[in-house]
């Protein structure tokens, strides 16, 4: 048993690209997927399933004694101050199930309470995004960063939604935003959009609301890469999800006045 943060991370490159290359499978074979129907725009299906049931086993062969929380296993394992993984086997679902290759898989992990690590592997253009507290973040092996944009002019800035939360609030985001220079983009998987910022393509990320299984990878890579993130595992988050918003360190005083102004309050991560 270890500790070593260092060698999870490595091991869960292997993992990622070895579940994207499994959800790429089903990817091809749509047809032969039965979907069923969790809620409102709310999707799930056997490749989720699967993939989050080898993701799942293959972390649990390696670190026994490692929590796990994953979007499809419906339950949270945690056991005491161990390292928790926190996985999304297919973000983007109902992206990845119209056939639009914009989905990824993402493995986050959890250790003093904080987002400490997370890989983001997008097998539909070859990108894993792995990133470290204190060790830096990469795509493809290469250093990545957020940008170092001081407003919303400067790029292209992803407004996620789901019909977890109401309209109004993102709804007068968006207006806000464009107000403000701005232009919004909604890819469909908020963590191939979290890493997007950590790689400097998104000037800025906010969400009125995502789970954990979602937001942890792309946080992670964010801090990791010298970004501003919120504190998203603040109370219960890592249970109930959070509002989430990320952005380079220049670029946070405007977005946390954008988020304030139709009314979320964003924490700053724990010192
Ligand atoms: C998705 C999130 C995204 C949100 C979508 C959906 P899923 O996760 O990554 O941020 O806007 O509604 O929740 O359901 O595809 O795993």
């Amino acid at each position: 048993m270890t500790d070593d943060l260092e060698q999870r991370l490595r091991f869960a490159e292997g993992l990622a690209i070895e579940a994207g290359a499994e959800a790429h499978r089903w990817f091809r074979d749509l047809d032969s997927l039965h979907v069923e129907h969790k809620g409102p725009q709310d999707v799930v299906s056997e490749a989720d399933r699967s993939v989050e049931r080898m993701i799942r086993a293959a972390i649990a062969k390696a670190f026994p004694d490692d929590g796990f929380l994953g979007e499809e296993s419906g339950s949270a394992q945690i056991n005491g101050d161990r390292p928790i993984w926190v996985v999304d086997p297919i973000d983007g679902t109902q992206c990845f199930l119209a056939g639009i290759p914009t989905w990824c898989v993402s493995i986050g992990l959890v250790s003093g309470g904080r987002p400490v690590g997370g890989v983001i592997r997008d097998p539909n253009a070859a990108e894993t995004f792995t990133g470290l507290a204190g060790h830096g973040a990469t795509c493809n092996g290469r250093p990545m960063a957020p940008t170092d944009s001081g407003d919303f002019t400067s790029g292209l800035t992803e407004v996620g939604f789901s019909r977890r939360i109401p309209a109004g609030p993102t709804v007068r985001l968006i207006h806000d935003l464009i107000d403000a220079g701005g232009i919004y983009h909604r890819g469909g998987s908020g963590a191939l959009g979290l890493a997007y910022v950590a790689a400097g393509r998104y000037i800025a990320y906010f969400e009125g609301h995502m789970n954990s299984w979602d937001s942890v990878a792309g946080i992670a890579l964010i801090s990791a890469a010298g970004g501003w993130t919120n504190d998203i595992l603040h109370g219960n988050g890592l249970l109930d999800g959070a509002v989430i918003a990320a952005s380079g360190q220049r670029l946070a005083p405007a977005l946390k006045e954008l988020a304030g102004s139709v009314g979320y309050t964003v924490l700053e991560p724990p010192g």
